[in-house]
């Protein structure tokens, strides 16, 4: 078993019950079992600013899926939720991206991880924290310290 992290967003048709949808069918998949849940937060877009806030939350879970196998599943879902693939950053029902999956590092084409945005949102760093308080990263950095020293753009925590 290894333990994955994955971020979950959505802006459009009812973004708050996408995630918490979504949250779900993380939870059905064979071989891999939700760990935990993080509290869901809205906040201003990142990028175009021509569409509507986000709603964003943190899942860990337990799988022995491969890494390429999780991302399958995860393309699934968001497919499940009707995404369309139309600009980059632009509006979505549902976007999973696997942050971390264990310690390992991956470069392939259709996957890096650990996610390369990772570092920079606070949308996901916060969420992470949420249910890793004591993650430590590949390069011996713990996830908290990352946190406090990151210059926070606003969230509001909507439940969790
Ligand atoms: N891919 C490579 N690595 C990964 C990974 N670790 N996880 C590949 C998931 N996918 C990964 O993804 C494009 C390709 O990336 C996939 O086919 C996969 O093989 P995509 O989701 O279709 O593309 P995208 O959504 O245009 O890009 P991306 O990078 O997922 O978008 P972002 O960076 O997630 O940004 N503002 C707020 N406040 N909250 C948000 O959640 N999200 C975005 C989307 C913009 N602004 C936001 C938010
Ligand atoms: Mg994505």
């Amino acid at each position: 078993m290894i333990t994955a992290y994955i971020g979950l967003g959505a802006n459009l048709d009812q973004p708050l019950a996408q995630v918490e949808g979504a949250a779900r069918q993380l939870a059905a998949l064979t071989d891999c079992q939700l760990l935990a849940l993080s509290p869901r937060y809205a906040s201003a877009p990142m990028g175009p600013q021509d569409q509507p806030d986000y709603v964003n939350a943190v899942a860990a879970v337990a799988t022995t899926l491969s890494p390429l196998a999780l991302l399958d599943a995860l393309q699934a879902i968001e497919q499940a939720h009707g995404r369309q693939r139309l600009v980059r950053w632009g509006a979505r029902t549902l976007d999973l991206d696997l942050l971390l999956y264990g310690d390992q590092l991956i470069n392939e084409p259709r996957l890096t991880v650990p996610h390369p945005g990772l570092l920079e949102r606070a949308f996901v760093l916060v969420p992470l924290l949420d249910v890793a308080p004591t993650l430590v990263l590949a390069d011996g950095r713990p996830l908290a310290t990352i946190v406090a020293n990151h210059h926070h753009q606003a969230l509001t925590r909507l439940s969790g």
